[in-house]
């Protein structure tokens, strides 16, 4: 490490002596980059584009992280070339004594010459890539550097990678920081030589996206975005003083707390840089994020197994140090410590190794012991300290707990059910004749009494009813864990036959059109959220396969004279009044519910194929489905009902 940019400048050039030559290699080095550029930056579509500033804008982090510079302004020009600028020392402008040039055109014009100049600091930023400003200056048309440094501005202007000139000195300056402004080298019929597709251009959004995660990962940068390309220039700043603890935050930010203020941890040992900012929800599910570098690792590795593995290890040992968790209890397991926890883990180190050739899992095994000690004393520092806090971690974690245990003694039950075949179709399915899935239906239908209507009104021969008590869902929390060990659930899945999760078997599908008859008020769309939510995390193929249907009952019949007219919704309904007119009045029935049809207006309005008009359930729908369920079905009462009361048409239409 004592020079890594001999280091890299020995195995570009190999021969050294001579000037004239290593010039030569330094041109062949960058032909290389613009013969392979996939090679480099991954492709040469709009997410290579996009790469090129992420790989300069790294620069500047480095600096930022090195403790001299605050703020980095990212603007992108009407022309499509792209700015980035810092406030730090400023490139090194002296001759760099192996190559006889400015260090600063060394670092943009030879291959891997990124990294140290001698002084202290480290690379942390841009492991994915980390290609070096040269791959950037390379593939640009046109790049200028300019260096505020030492009351002067130096700069140096380039074409693929080139010099035009010899670094000059253009002015005075009292400042000191490093600009840098490139032109992508885009294809286009004044430019057929370009390397990027053609028409790629910046997406704001894509940047924007990087550039606050940027801020979020490196608390105190300030990040000052511009957009120049429309009309109207767009700017926005991003700064996190409080940095991965705002950005917990922000990703709870549609959700419950069960505590205000994040977890955070941060240290640094054996030159790793360590931090950890946590903090539980009111949903199920586990978002925990890691980070190498600034660069996510989505696939983990050892920086998240040392994470996981300390505050499973902490939380334990404060329940039985605290007789929470009492002597014939198990210990919690890592998913249970899990559940509804936001966290985010970020490592900075030098010379990360991966496990995979994408580089999204950290294979350096003694990021491990670093992560799993500093978050094992830290964490049980803070739960001593805040007993409050402690308390409702542990609670949220013993019923996280008990859930998992329902969850594989209701699996089991289920499994034993197919295990048993058809013998153990549940009692309140009325079955079809028809043995041909393909030919068979089967209505879910809310409540008895409209699941005798429906009984009575079907075709037998390939329509099957199974009614549904409606109470699943009166319960004020419900996990699907929890209602995997309900009863009608389970009716559901054994009537089904396919299995559910990693033991589901389409060809074990008993019926192709599954449909869902809940009655067209609130009650019935929770149901139908409720089982659409399941089908979308326990049977997701059900709804790719398109096997899936919500029912259209009618809201009301309109009857005048010997005509009646059954009218699905109010628009409808005023519709057909202006045309029928008000005047003798028509007799106008709502439904209130699947109950009040008799069994042969449930058959004309919603059963009979040839009449009926029926939904197909999109995966799509049934995630949206998925999301309001997470909301529905938090902690507070409140929010609940006025969500219900405020979409209630939203929630109705969500099959629509
Ligand atoms: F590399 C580059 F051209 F892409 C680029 C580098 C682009 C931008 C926008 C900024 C930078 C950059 C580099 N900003 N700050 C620095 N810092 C150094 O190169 C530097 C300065 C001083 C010392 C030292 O030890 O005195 C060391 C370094 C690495």
């Amino acid at each position: 490490m004592a020079d890594e940019m001999n280091l890299n400048l020995e195995t570009a050039t190999q021969v050294t002596s001579d000037y004239g030559e290593e010039q030569i290699q330094v041109l062949e080095g960058l032909e290389a980059v613009r013969k392979r550029p996939g090679m480099y930056i991954g492709s040469t579509d709009v997410r290579g584009l996009h790469h090129l500033v992420y790989e300069i804008v790294d620069n500047s982090v480095d600096e930022a992280l090195a403790g001299y510079c605050k703020r980095i302004d990212v603007t992108l020009h009407k022309d499509g070339s792209v700015s980035v600028k810092d406030d730090g020392r400023g490139m090194p402008v002296g001759i760099h004594p192996k190559m006889g040039r400015p260090a600063v055109e060394v670092c943009l014009t030879v291959l891997h010459a990124g990294g140290k100049f001698g002084g202290g600091g480290y690379k942390m930023s841009g492991g994915l890539h980390g290609v070096g400003a040269s791959v950037v200056n390379a593939l640009s048309s046109h790049l200028t550097v300019t260096v505020y440094q030492d009351g002067k501005i130096h700069q140096q202007e380039y074409a693929r990678g080139k010099a035009l000139a010899d670094l000059k000195v253009i002015g005075e300056t009292e400042r000191t920081g490093t600009t840098v402004t490139f032109l992508p080298d885009v294809i286009s019929d004044d430019n057929l030589d370009g390397i990027f597709e053609r028409g790629v251009t910046f997406d704001y959004g894509v940047l924007k996206t990087r550039l606050r995660e940027m801020a979020y990962l490196n608390k105190g940068i300030r990040i000052v975005y511009t957009d120049e390309r429309g009309e109207d220039v767009v700017c926005e700043e991003f700064y996190f003083e409080g940095g991965l603890r705002e950005f917990v935050k922000h990703l709870n930010r549609n959700k419950e707390v069960l505590f205000a203020e994040p977890i955070y941890a941060e240290g640094i040992r054996d030159n790793v840089l360590v931090e950890v900012a946590m903090q539980y929800n009111d949903s199920y599910s586990e978002n925990v994020y890691t980070f190498v570098n600034n660069i996510a690792t989505p696939d983990g590795g050892t920086h998240l197994i040392g994470f996981n593995t300390a505050i499973t290890s902490a939380i334990n040992d404060y329940g039985r140090r605290h007789k929470i968790l009492r002597d014939t209890d198990t210990n919690l397991k890592g998913e249970d410590v899990r559940e509804s926890l936001t966290a985010i883990v970020s490592v900075k180190m030098e010379d990360p190794q991966f496990e995979s050739q994408t580089k999204s899992k950290l294979g350096s095994g003694h990021v491990r012991g670093i992560v799993n000690d500093l978050v094992k004393e830290e964490l049980s520092t803070y739960l001593e300290e805040t007993p409050a806090v402690a308390k409702m971690i542990l609670d949220r974690c013993l019923s996280a707990q008990r859930a998992r245990e329902a969850a594989r003694k209701a699996r089991e039950l289920t499994r034993r059910k197919t295990v048993l075949e058809s013998a153990a179709l549940p009692g309140k399915l009325a079955d079809c004749s028809e043995r041909d899935p393909s030919k068979c239906e089967i209505f879910i239908v809310e409540g008895d009494s409209a699941g005798g209507s429906a009984k009575e009104g079907r075709d037998r021969h390939f329509q099957a009813i199974l009614p549904l008590r409606g109470k699943i869902l009166n319960v004020e929390k419900t996990r699907l864990e929890r209602a995997l060990g309900n009863q009608e659930i389970r009716a559901m899945i054994t009537a089904f036959g396919c299995g559910i999760g990693d033991e589901f078997d389409e060809s074990k599908l008993r019926y192709h059109r599954i449909v869902c008859m809940t009655d067209a008020d609130v009650d019935g769309a929770h149901i139908r959220i409720l089982l659409l939510t399941f089908f979308y995390r326990y049977m997701r193929p059900l709804l790719e396969k398109g096997y899936v249907y919500a029912a259209m009952p009618p809201l009301y019949k309109v009857t005048k004279g010997k005509t009646e007219r059954y009218v699905y919704d109010d628009d409808e309904l005023q519709r057909l009044l202006d045309e029928i007119g008000r005047d003798p009045k028509p007799e106008i029935q709502r439904y209130k519910g699947l109950g009040e049809m008799s069994k042969d207006q449930l058959w004309t309005t919603t059963m009979d194929p040839s009449t009926r008009t029926m939904m197909q359930i999109t995966p799509e729908d049934a995630m949206a489905a998925d999301e309001i369920f997470s909301m529905l079905m938090g902690d507070q009462v409140e929010p609940r009902k006025q969500f219900i009361q405020e979409n209630s048409d939203l929630v109705k239409d969500l099959d629509i």
